[in-house]
């Protein structure tokens, strides 16, 4: 029994369905893709990996790389999917943290990666984006079938690392259940069937393009048109074939750029569902009066997979990201207290259900901060639920900056500049961005009589931080706004800087 592999690739192996729809034009059909799976679960577990063990995943968006994932389901070892934007030092802090014992890289960054690798006692294969590296190529000689692990729904399926308040990620620790029931729900809540085509530019390391998209479309024998990126000739070109499609807010701003994505082309599509960040109500209005079609808003996070959305049928109200889901119990606490508040006013969304994380990978002291003992978790946003029930996200109570779907923590980036000779302190902040949402500006305060030079900062970001984590401006004052118990006003600098970027 491993019911998360039984779900959702089990129950296709064999079948000549169409799975996923490449850009080449090349369909890559259920039963294909399993056996691919199969022969990666024996490259994985002749490497020594158990049930249970991790393994670490930095690789390009490909049909192997979703392979891989499926290997390691039916193998039931951990799977760790990492941003392929992250450095060398972001990287070896996960691999470390997590314990992985293999690590999965592009052949690019084999030798760069191979002595870390070594000093972590990992083993190294290679997965590049074209579908080549050693990883395949050790796979070529493997049975197309595979013994399937047991598992329960209660082991660990995936490990997704999630940065925090205080600068270091902590490992969200997702089991079958988590992953199974959520899929479950959503399959029934947006109706999705095996006649649906799903547009996929989304990455796959995140929840969205992984887990929402990946799951639910494989639970319900569904296909996906693959595509490595958001590219809108691309979706545009493909539009015609598909029935649905799921994206971070950016993906739609950038489609209402473009004249070509009209009402005709959207007309046969059944459903366009937003999420990981705050679709703003005049893009959804906009969306509805080019394309007729409201989209449909949800709200999720790493630790707890989906957990409210707007109806498939009733009203989708633009600005709220709907009702908790069926099997999530949602409630708004006063953030001091934890007391649960009347309905309408505004407090700390928590949430409970099957869907909610086991905790934080060897990190008691966060899980127990973030996860109450009666299974309620505090999820850090902040939130309203009206008459009718519908939920509107207004703002966050950590300090969190959300840059097209990406998360990035200030704390992160301050403890690079700060470490920097000429910055004597730093803050930084997210401001309104056109494109992205939300994008990174620093404050800093150069050390007296210094001056900090923009270059040596980006550089020293450069060489520590994902590029999606850089701040896009770096200001210099002379102080630092401060309430009188010390703290750093933030609320103040949003306000300063908050125009920066809205019409760039
Ligand atoms: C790329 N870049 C970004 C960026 N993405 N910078 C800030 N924020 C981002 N999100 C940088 C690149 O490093 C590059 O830098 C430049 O922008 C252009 O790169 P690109 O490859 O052309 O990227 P672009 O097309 O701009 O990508 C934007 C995007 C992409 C929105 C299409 O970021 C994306 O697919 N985002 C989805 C994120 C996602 O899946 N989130 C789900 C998390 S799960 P330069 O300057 O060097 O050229 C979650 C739970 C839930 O939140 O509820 O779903
Ligand atoms: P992540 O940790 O990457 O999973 O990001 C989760 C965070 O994304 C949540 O805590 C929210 O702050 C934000 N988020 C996700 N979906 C939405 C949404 N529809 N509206 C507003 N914020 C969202």
């Amino acid at each position: 029994m491993n019911p998360l592999y039984d779900r959702l690739f089990g129950a296709h192996e064999g079948k000549s369905t169409p799975f996923l729809l490449l850009p080449s034009g090349d369909v890559l059909h259920h039963g294909d893709f399993l056996k691919m799976a199969a022969q990666f679960a024996h490259v994985v577990t002749h490497a020594g990996l158990q049930p249970g063990d991790r393994l670490a995943a930095q690789v390009e968006k490909s049909p192997q790389a979703l392979a891989l994932y499926a290997a390691c389901v039916q193998a039931g070892v951990v799977f760790l999917p990492l941003n392929t934007a992250y450095t060398r030092d972001e990287l070896k802090y996960f691999v470390e943290n997590s314990g992985a014992r293999l690590m999965v890289c592009d052949g690019a960054d084999e030798d760069d990666l191979r002595p870390m690798a070594q000093s972590l006692a990992a083993q190294l294969v290679t997965l590049n984006g074209d579908g080549t590296g050693s990883l395949p190529h050790a796979a070529q000689t493997q049975p197309e079938t595979f013994q399937t692990a047991d598992r329960t729904e209660d082991d660990l399926a995936a490990f997704l690392y999630t940065s925090g308040t205080t600068g270091r990620s902590k490992g969200a620790m997702l089991t079958q259940a988590n992953l199974l029931s959520n899929a479950e729900t959503l399959v029934e809540h947006w109706r999705f069937t095996a006649q649906d085509v799903l547009i996929h530019a989304l990455p796959i390391f995140h929840t969205h393009g992984l887990f929402v998209a990946t799951n639910v479309t494989l639970l319900a024998g569904g296909a996906m048109i693959f595509l490595p990126k958001f590219d809108p000739d691309m979706i545009i070109a493909r539009m015609p074939e598909a029935t649905t499609m799921m994206g971070v807010p950016t993906f739609y701003t950038r489609l209402l750029e473009e004249a070509r994505f009209d009402r005709d082309l959207a007309r046969h599509m059944r459903l366009f569902i937003s999420g990981s960040a705050p679709l703003l109500a005049e893009t959804h209005i906009r969306f509805e009066d080019r394309t007729g079609h409201r989209i449909l808003e949800r709200y999720g996070m790493t630790e707890t997979n989906m957990s409210t959305s707007n109806p498939y049928e009733g009203e989708r109200r633009a600005g709220t990201v709907g009702f908790p889901l069926p099997g999530v119990e949602l409630k708004v606490t006063d953030p001091d207290t934890g007391k649960e508040l009347p309905r309408g006013e505004v407090g700390q969304i928590e949430v409970r259900g099957a869907n909610v994380f086991k905790g934080y990978w060897q990190m008691p002291e966060k899980t127990a901060a973030e996860l109450r003992a009666d299974g309620f978790f505090i999820t850090g946003d902040l939130g309203i639920q009206d008459a009718d029930g519908y939920v509107t996200i207004v703002g966050r109570n950590k300090d969190l900056i959300i840059s097209g779907g990406y998360n990035i923590y200030p704390k992160e980036i301050e403890m690079v500049l700060d470490a920097q000779p000429a910055v004597s302190e730093s803050a930084v902040i997210g401001v309104p961005h056109k494109d992205y949402g939300e994008t990174v500006v620093a404050v800093i305060v150069p050390q007296k009589d210094q001056t900090a030079a923009t270059d040596q900062l980006l550089s020293a970001c450069a060489e520590q931080l994902a590029r999606f984590k850089h701040p896009r401006k770096i200001v210099t004052v002379d102080a630092l706004p401060r309430n009188t118990m010390g703290k750093v006003q933030k609320n103040l600098l949003r306000e300063t800087y908050k125009d920066l970027f809205v019409t760039a």
